[in-house]
């Protein structure tokens, strides 16, 4: 119950941050706020931001502070799902429970305002990095991670994998790789922000990055999981039976009962990382565990 109260606590307060982020103005331009809060302001785990926070608050009480470049990583995820939505991409109708943004405001407006939350992730985080009491080397230092994790060596490297190289995808480890840059690498710049913003030193920086390996891809893993037995259970199949997939996911390589076992060793492992920091790492403790035992 403490652990879900922290963590309502948190998101509750990223909320409030997003919601002042992108006004709508009445300009002739307007369509373009409306687009961008649509899709950030319409659920979502808040898993990253809710990392940052949490491996901050390591080494510091005050995570209020460092709330904008939380929601910085908010919209560089929510950027990312507009544009893994489109036609030239996974092509879906539906996101967070309802129209995707393209399908709500067509192609072009869809493809601007991931643009846009892309734009603005950088404008709030540089804004904090001048305004907050956040010391400026260590705030451009996290953004440097952040701006890294979700470019050509980071999240859109690992898109690009998917898309070119899927087909040729023929080993766990080909596969682990793709997952660490598509979805790892901004799962560790929210870790790793959260930690150098926090002033962690080296070998807490090092453990920090193994935990964020570890619950990246338990995380991946469990989505891989999903995605299987909640097509299952709308079919009214048994679970674990053979369903025919396109993609190649973990469980091309793996069974689901092998996979569950992977994520809880994967899980284990990000737990293990933490040990130097005692009870303060009760909360990351906590979010690995929520991350692989979550239903959606
Ligand atoms: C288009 C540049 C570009 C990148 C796309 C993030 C991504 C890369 C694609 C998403 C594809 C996907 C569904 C991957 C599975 C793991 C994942 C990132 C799930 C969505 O994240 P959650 O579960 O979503 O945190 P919510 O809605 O809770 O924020």
């Amino acid at each position: 119950m403490e652990f879900k109260n922290w963590m309502d606590e948190k998101v509750l307060k990223i909320e409030e941050c997003l919601r002042t982020i992108i006004k709508e103005e009445k300009n002739p331009q307007k369509v373009i706020y409306e687009s961008m809060n649509y899709s950030l302001l319409c659920g979502g785990k808040r898993l990253r931001p809710v990392l940052m926070l949490g491996t901050y608050e390591l080494f510091k009480d005050n995570a209020e502070e460092i709330i904008p470049f939380a929601c910085a990583m908010e919209m560089i995820h929510t950027y990312s799902l507009i544009h893994d939505d489109l036609p030239a991409m996974d092509n879906d109708d539906y996101r967070r429970g309802r129209l995707s943004n393209h399908k709500k405001f067509g192609e072009a407006t869809g493809i601007l305002a991931g643009d846009g939350l892309l734009n603005r992730a950088f404008e709030t985080g540089l804004e904090a990095a001048l305004k907050s009491k956040v010391e400026i080397t260590s705030a451009v230092k996290a953004l440097y991670e952040i701006a890294k994790s979700s470019g050509a060596d980071g999240m859109i490297g690992g898109q690009i994998v998917d898309i070119y190289g899927h087909d040729k995808i023929s080993s766990v480890e080909e596969l682990k790789y793709m997952y660490s840059l598509k979805t790892g690498a901004i799962i560790k710049s929210s870790v790793k922000a959260g930690a150098i913003l926090g002033g962690a030193d080296e070998n807490q920086l090092r453990a920090l990055e193994t935990y964020a390996d570890n619950i990246g891809i338990a995380f991946q893993i469990e989505d891989d999981i999903l995605d299987v037995t909640s097509t299952q259970e709308k079919l009214g199949k048994k679970i674990g039976s053979d369903i025919a997939n396109d993609k190649v996911t973990y469980l091309s390589f793996s069974t689901i009962e092998k996979s569950r076992k992977d994520v809880e060793q994967f899980t284990d492992e990000a737990i293990k990382s933490l040990e130097m920091f005692g009870d303060r790492a009760k909360h990351l403790i906590e979010l690995a565990k929520y991350l692989t035992n979550r239903d959606h």
